[in-house]
């Protein structure tokens, strides 16, 4: 089985670097083409030059491809000595990469918030308590299917079902989880702490922690469950959080990863407690996340006040 999956893995570099190579290629080709542009377009092109990565070079070959001339595209370039049938498949692939590059377009330009952590932690709960949404919940009733709500026309959340396997939940980010470029790991308390629960977290952190732009934060749920029992023990929920992110620090250290958890970015949380108690405990809530969530949306370049309330409120579309 593992060997499958390197052997796939493999594969998929390798058509991933043969496309990356045929777009190089293709808008090479066509840059002397670049006179037939209008004078923004011409400057356009000649930007894309200066940094060309895939998107910029896709970019190119979509501006310099003039759909309405067909084979006559390729005058003046080598591809005009090949047959009629070698043209049709460049240009086949030609009209592949633009539609690859509207897909991109259109990505690049989504902010996506993933919703995981495991089974019956409140995540369906969380989704419905910020943005007023109906997601069924309930100890019984499980979110079966990445489930994509959109909120705004550029920021859409995802309710991903639960699963107490973390083997799962990587198996799921490895195919749709690059998408998402904020993250909420939801996480039921024990009640106390201790250094399974935090290694249990800090490992969801790493899982989910695809890509290096990602913004992750944690929400230990549940408080209100233990709040009155801590209480009676003298302890804090300050004191809990300060416990939870020295211990997943210390699995980082222990593991010899310099990365450390940041506490503005860990919260101890109850969606379903009354707002008065969960303030006398120390408890966060809705609207604690809802601020967060904005500091994350503005660093992600959201950075218009009323696309930014209207993405941590009710949907409004
Ligand atoms: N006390 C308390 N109960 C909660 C909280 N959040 C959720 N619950 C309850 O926990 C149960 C599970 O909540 P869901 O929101 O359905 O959990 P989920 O994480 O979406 O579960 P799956 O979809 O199965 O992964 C429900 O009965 C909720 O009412 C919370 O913050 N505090
Ligand atoms: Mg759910």
């Amino acid at each position: 089985m593992y060997q499958l999956k390197e052997r796939m893995n493999s594969r998929i570099n390798l058509a991933d670097e043969s496309y990356a190579e045929i777009v190089k290629v293709l808008a090479e080709i066509f840059t002397p083409r670049i006179g037939h542009l209008d004078e923004p377009h011409q400057t356009e092109v000649r930007d894309l030059k200066d940094d060309p990565n895939l998107f910029n070079n896709e970019k190119t070959v979509t501006l310099l491809f003039d759909e309405n001339l067909g084979a006559q595209n390729f005058s003046k370039t080598w591809l005009n000595d090949c047959i009629e049938a070698s043209k049709e498949v460049v240009i086949e692939r030609i009209r592949m990469i633009k539609k690859i590059h509207e897909v991109r377009k259109t990505i690049a330009t989504q902010c996506f918030i993933g919703i995981v952590g495991p089974i019956n932690s409140g995540k369906s709960t969380f989704i419905n308590a910020m943005w007023q949404l109906n997601s069924p919940t309930g100890s019984s009733v499980h979110t079966d299917k990445p489930t994509i709500r959109k909120i705004t026309e550029t920021v859409q959340v995802v309710d991903y079902p639960g699963n107490n396997s973390l083997e799962c939940h990587s198996r799921t980010f490895s195919i749709c989880g690059a998408m998402n470029n904020l993250i909420v790991i939801n996480i039921a308390t024990s009640g106390d702490v201790n250094q399974d629960e935090a290694d249990k977290i800090s490992e969801y952190y790493k899982t989910v922690s695809v890509s290096d732009d990602c913004r992750i934060i944690i929400c230990i749920n549940k408080w209100g469950l233990f709040a009155e029992n801590l209480r009676n023990e003298g302890k804090t929920i300050a004191e809990m959080k300060n416990r939870y992110i020295e211990k997943m620090n210390d699995y980082y250290s222990k593991s010899g990863n310099d990365f450390r958890i940041r506490e503005e970015d860990v919260f101890c949380t109850d969606w379903k407690m009354d707002d008065n108690r969960r303030r006398e405990f120390g408890i966060s809530g809705i609207q604690d996340i809802r601020e967060s969530l904005r500091a994350h949306l503005t660093a992600l370049g959201i950075s218009d006040e009323a696309q930014l309330e209207a993405s941590v409120s009710s949907p409004s579309l």
